[in-house]
């Protein structure tokens, strides 16, 4: 009996850590991080179905679930996984007219709740450092809205670089239909890198929605155009969201290894969902390294 339950507890201790090498070889890299939803698998949902924009906070990540509205639901869970188990799942409902469902997951600088939403209350860095951004992103075949939509990607964006002017406040928006256009592709994943040649929209930052910064009679400018405009020289940047909605009708989607590079520093989030062991493999598990310690020892 006793050699025989050493080889079972063996084996616990390999397969556990086998999952520990899949786990750094998913997040690659000192600048990646992996982003765990609240509680265990299968993840988590936050929803609301009021109009108000609400919000929570993914642990002490940074990332928030955020802008959730007219039971818009924004979560990190196991329906379509990515790099490991998970990927942050966003599913709307309600639309396309009237009171649409909404809802993002967003990275903030300092973010403070307002109101039940987040807000960022300081800067990443200057928005002219902002050399890249990427994600992958998720769409159902089941979703009915419109072809070409897609989780969207944007950088917030504080005009004057003066957080405490919020007037100022805004965004620039990424999505594929004012770049390479088309129908999306569905029950796939897409890698999306957006960088100087990336055509971006605006909303806020004081100008007014879809702004032509370069004046050249088209709204949909480079992010070279954008930063290259004096306008923005001082602008700063709040923090980063992906989202779907307002406007969409039925949607569900999902993003994943959500990036940026500011000032040559990237830094990578992989959503995924905690398998949290049972109390009994926990015990298990300690057990069998207590076992290896002695069995170190008694070698040396
Ligand atoms: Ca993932
Ligand atoms: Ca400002
Ligand atoms: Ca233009």
């Amino acid at each position: 009996m006793k050699p025989r339950m050493t080889q079972r507890l063996k084996r616990g201790v390999v397969k556990v850590w086998a999952a520990g090498m899949l786990g750094l070889v998913a997040t690659g890299g000192a600048s990646g991080a992996v982003v765990f939803a609240n509680g265990g698998a299968p993840g988590d949902a936050f929803t609301n179905a009021g109009g108000t924009n609400q919000g929570q906070a993914v642990g002490a990540t940074g990332w928030y679930y955020n802008n959730v509205r007219n039971s818009g639901v924004a979560g990190i869970n196991t329906d379509y996984a990515r790099s490991g188990n998970g990927s942050a799942n966003l599913t709307t409902t309600i639309g396309p007219g009237g009171a649409s469902s909404k809802a993002d997951i967003e990275y903030l600088a300092n973010a403070v709740q307002f109101n039940g939403n987040w807000f960022a209350n300081g800067s990443l860095g200057s928005f002219s450092a902002l050399t890249g951004m990427q994600y992958d992103w998720y769409r159902n075949s089941s979703s009915t809205n419109n072809s070409d939509q897609h989780p969207a990607m944007r950088v917030l964006l504080d005009l004057d670089g003066n957080l405490a002017t919020t007037g100022d406040r805004g965004g620039l928006v990424f999505e594929r239909a004012y770049n390479v256009g088309g129908v999306v592709p569905t029950d796939t994943w897409v890698t999306e890198s957006i960088g100087a040649t990336s055509k971006l929209w605006n909303f806020g930052l004081g100008l007014g929605t879809e702004f032509d910064i370069d004046g050249d009679g088209t709204p949909y400018d480079t992010l070279a155009e954008w930063q290259a405009s004096g306008r923005m020289a001082n602008a700063v940047i709040l923090g980063f969201s992906v989202g779907v909605g307002s406007g969409w009708g039925p949607f569900d989607g999902a993003a994943d290894n959500v990036g940026w590079t500011i000032a040559s520093q990237s830094a990578t989030s992989n959503f995924e969902v905690s398998s949290v062991p049972e109390p009994g493999t926990l015990a298990l598990l300690g057990l069998s390294l207590v076992g290896m310690g002695f069995a170190r020892r008694r070698k040396q």
